[in-house]
């Protein structure tokens, strides 16, 4: 064969193979495509939950993402089994049929009773806008927790570590941390092992020497004298055939710590103890369970020789009992537990949202070495809560002592007073030379600065010796928000970390010095904003049941939950909470749940208000527009506007609030009755606090007055005006900076926004002097503050003995960074159609927000080049969106390419400021508008 014929042959050869794999890998992509693109994907059940185990409620709701390319559902069905095999033809439970409905989330179960420890599996799949049916998603799995407290065989135990713990103040006692531990046989072939514990204090598990999941501070933070979290874990893999040890190290927490400022609360007689209930399934079909019993043994002998959240922990090196969770430890030593049952109306439930978790690890920036102090300073540049993570030399016998700042004092020097009687410091005592690496387990410290002292002297200190672990609860990022401006992006993340920062187990005011409470107020004002950062739906519902469970009988709700305070009082604003917060969860979920569920709390609520009023005015006493700034004297942090004002207008508001709940749970009467209350309460507002001019009357005319009776629209038509220019007055005299606190700051950019008045807003938000967001960026904040003049590069901390450098309050603006710069929000509950309407302003030459909502991604991207106005926009399927330009770029638009025009878009309108609008179906678009002249 000529070597030419051979060529040929082997091109040819070599052709026909990449023809081939060509046509293979279109036929492969076709097939995958079908599959994975068009079925339901993303399945959820109630506040987002994939596939849970240990899950806390028998009233399952189903959630689904339709793949991108979808338009919109017409129908859909949900198959529901108790095995897989079963699925999708043969379901047990539940087979909802093929139901004619754009609903793609919250779909209540219809089927079959589910009861605790029952698993089951769940298909949907769905029909698209021309009826062509996608093929069965793929299967989702859950599995139920203990849901009744008679699921119950075991006891709660624990060592009486009254006796021999630390007495401090008062009646404080510090309770000694213990070990327990149990060993067990396991004779027979296991199928499942699962574990269900909770505890009176704060526990880590162990089995076999391992760590039993990574949840911190766990179970989390409950009204205890009614409820108590309890947790599931699979430990199917860490059981063994033959001997095995189950462990607990137990901690004071919340139950028995030392809590705001000085006292006990749930923890005045006891010691802390733990449940567990580990079940054991065997091929054979019986079962074995592990409780917590009589058979169990302690010791106060531990390492950990003293844990308090507010002031540290020391870890004692020399006490270590190596292995003895594994079931070679001789624990002949140790003790005999004390044994109780389950208290009569405490109820045990499955927690309902993650437990915190390390989340994000933070290195060391740098390192300073003050002159005159014994210590070396780790700056890790973000102010942040968790703990340290050491790995640090050190001398056997020497004591590491690690303390903690938020900012350091001018001339560099290590400040600790805003911790006010919070201790924050950790020790750790080395056993032998060498490098020690240490975390603490039952504490937590809000820090940017770590000062280490007693390591081994003749080391040269390095970065790698200090991280700082950040801890949360276990939610993840929902949105993003950046803009050509970077201290407007410092402040996104500041109010990024500032939600980091109070989001552990339950929302706190911060979390640093002797308090760190749920405050309701600033829980109330940052909700939204809460909402559009993270996926924190599980983390409030949750927060509301112990806002439920901390309502007094008279209707009011505690300053904070859980109700540590226990004094009965309330505050208009604070109070609030219990109204204002569930209606904004479903406003931004579309969870109809969470107003069953708080809706009597709502109405019991506005009761209270209206026993705290004479002829609808509120007497309720208040915090009022708390730390407003530039306040006369006698206001005591609780600003200039009148209380009684602030009151009524909270009543109204809560009100109307409850009105529209009434609407959306279909109760017409109680509508009807709440509606006209809030009308009722309006004019005994606009009489009692406004003259016929629209200025405010007995009383200071304070912006946050002026504030609150335009936002909840509580004056006639007619001085609305006069209301608005009055506003403006007061604005102008403040030479553009705010004069709000709590209160009246988060309604200033939607009130000012409504007015036309976004270039002021603009100029107030872009301010560099105090009292403005940006005055405490230039002074160096990498979180938002308690006051707008917490701390002073020159001057350092506000001498003030309230004082925290992570306050989320005022991160509040976040909701009109994302609604309003970048332009995305809610024109139906859970986003069913979106309102894509930037508005530019401040210089501003470009900004960028997304935001994952219930039924996908929706994006609001624009720059400003060359007097042309540049958008892109994603709408996820089954929502439709509205699209407002703003009213100085009218011109020339232009829709991926297309001239708008009025046959081929849809509802096109001009406003009276000269924005155009137009409707949008599901998918992405390119807009374009050019500058008016
Ligand atoms: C402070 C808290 C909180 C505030 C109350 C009124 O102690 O830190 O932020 O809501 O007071």
């Amino acid at each position: 064969m000529s070597i030419y014929l051979v060529n040929t042959i082997v091109y040819l050869k070599r052709f026909i193979f990449i023809l081939l794999t060509f046509k293979i890998s279109i036929l492969l992509q076709s097939c995958s495509g079908l599959d994975n693109r068009s079925s339901a994907k993303t399945l959820r059940l109630n506040e987002g939950f994939e596939n849970p185990i240990g899950f806390y409620t028998n009233q399952p709701t189903f959630s689904w993402k339709l793949p991108s390319e979808i338009v919109a559902q017409r129908s859909y069905q949900i198959v529901v089994a108790s095995e897989p095999e079963l699925l999708p033809d043969h379901a047990d439970l539940w087979d909802s049929g093929k139901l004619d409905s754009d609903q793609s989330i919250f779909v209540p179960y219809a089927g079959e009773k589910l009861s605790s420890r029952d698993v089951f599996f769940w298909q949907v799949k769905f029909w698209d806008e021309k009826d062509v049916p996608a093929p069965w998603s793929e299967t989702a799995k859950a599995e139920l927790g203990l849901l009744k407290n008679s699921d119950w065989d075991a006891k709660w135990i624990g060592l009486n570590t009254r006796a021999d713990s630390i007495k401090t103040a008062k009646t404080i006692i510090i309770h000694t941390p213990q070990h327990l531990r149990k060993d067990f046989e396991v004779k027979a072939e296991l199928v499942t092992a699962k574990l269900y514990v909770s505890a009176k204090g704060v526990f880590k598990g162990f089995l076999n020497g391992k760590p039993i999941g990574n949840d911190v501070m766990a179970p989390g933070w409950t009204p205890y004298k009614k409820r108590i979290e309890t947790l599931a874990y699979d430990v199917t893999d860490m059981v063994q055939n033959g001997s095995n040890t189950l462990g607990f190290q137990l901690s004071s927490g919340w139950h028995f710590g030392r809590l705001l400022w000085n006292k006990m609360v749930w923890g005045k007689t006891g010691s802390p103890k733990v449940l567990c209930q580990l079940e054991l399934s065997f091929a054979d079909g019986t079962k074995q369970v592990v409780n917590s019993d009589n058979s169990w043994k302690g010791t106060t002998e531990g390492p950990i020789r003293f844990a308090e959240i507010y002031d540290g922990e020391t870890y004692n090196a020399n006490y270590e009992m190596p292995g003895w969770a594994t079931p070679d430890y001789d624990s002949s030593q140790w003790k005999g537990v004390n044994v109780s049952d389950l208290d009569e109306g405490i109820s045990l439930h499955p927690k309902r949202h993650s437990s915190v978790k390390n989340k994000v690890t933070i290195p060391t920036k740098s390192i300073l070495r003050p002159k005159d102090e014994a210590g070396v300073i780790f700056d890790l540049e973000q102010n942040m809560v968790g703990v340290p993570l050491v790995k640090v030399p050190m001398k056997k016998g020497d004591t590491l002592r690690i303390r903690f700042s938020e900012m350091l004092a001018p001339e560099g020097l290590f400040y600790t007073d805003n911790y006010r009687s919070a201790k924050s410091t950790d020790y750790y005592i080395a056993n032998k030379d060498g490098l020690i690496e240490w975390s603490p387990s039952f504490t937590f410290h809000g820090f940017r600065y770590v000062e280490l002292s007693g390591f081994d002297a003749s080391q040269a200190p390095q970065k790698n010796w200090v991280n700082g672990l950040v801890q949360f609860s276990d939610f993840e990022s929902n949105g993003t928000f950046s803009s050509s401006d970077e201290k407007l992006n410092q402040l996104q993340s500041n109010i990024v970390w500032g939600l980091r920062g109070n989001f552990f187990d339950i929302p706190t005011d911060c979390p640093q010095r002797d308090e760190r409470l749920g405050w309701t107020g600033d829980a109330q004002v940052f909700t939204p904003t809460s909402m559009y950062n993270a996926n924190v739906h599980a983390f409030w519902s949750s927060w509301l049941q112990s806002l439920r469970e901390s309502q007094f009988e008279n209707g009011g709700i505690p300053f904070v939950a859980p109700d540590v305070l226990e004094n009965g009082k309330v505050s208009s604003g604070w109070g609030d909470a219990a109204v204002i917060i569930p209606w904004n969860i479903y406003w931004y979920s579309g969870d109809t749940s969470v107003l069953k569920e708080n809706y009597a709390m709502m109405k019991a609520w506005v009761q209270h208000h209206k026993d705290e009023s004479t002829d609808l005015v509120s007497h309720m006493n208040s915090f009022g527009d708390w730390l407003q700034p530039y306040q006369s004297k006698k206001s005591n942090k609780r600003g200039d506007t009148s209380k009684s004002l602030i009151g009524t207008a909270f009543f109204a508001h809560a009100a109307y609030l409850t009105a529209k709940t009434a609407e959306v749970l279909n109760k017409k009467e109680e509508q009807q009755i709440y509606e006209t209350l809030y009308q009722d309460i309006s004019k005994a507002f606009d009489a009692s606090f406004f003259d016929e001019t629209g200025k405010v009357k007995n009383g200071k005319g304070t912006q946050t007055g002026y504030l609150l009776a335009l936002h909840f629209k509580l004056l006639p038509n007619y001085k609305i005006s006069g209301a608005q220019e009055n506003l403006l007055e007061t604005i102008d005299e403040a030479d553009n900076h705010l004069r709000t606190g709590f209160l009246g700051t988060p309604l200033l950019p939607f009130v000012l926004d409504q007015m036309g008045e976004g270039k002021l807003m603009y100029s107030i938000l872009f301010k560099e002097t105090y009292p403005s967001w940006f005055y405490s960026i230039n002074q160096g904040a990498t979180t938002m503050w308690e006051r707008w003049n917490s701390y002073d590069k020159l001057e350092g901390y506000n001498p003030q003995s309230m004082n925290s450098l992570n306050h989320y309050a005022y991160g509040a603006i976040g909701q009109w960074m994302y609604e309003r710069i970048a332009g995305i929000k809610p024109l139906a509950a859970g986003y069913k159609k979106i309102h894509i309407a930037p508005l530019p302003g401040g210089g501003l030459t470009s900004a960028d927000g997304a935001y994952d909502t219930p039924y996908g991604r929706a994006t609001s991207v624009w720059k400003i080049q060359d007097d042309k106005f540049y958008l892109q926009v994603n709408v996820p399927s089954n929502t439709s969106a509205l699209i407002t330009l703003p009213s100085s770029f009218p011109n020339n638009v232009t829709v991926n390419g297309e001239v708008l025009n009025t046959e081929h878009h849809k509802n096109v309108t001009k406003a009276v400021d000269g924005s155009i609008s137009f409707e949008i179906f599901p998918g992405h678009y390119s807009i374009k508008s050019i500058k008016s002249k």
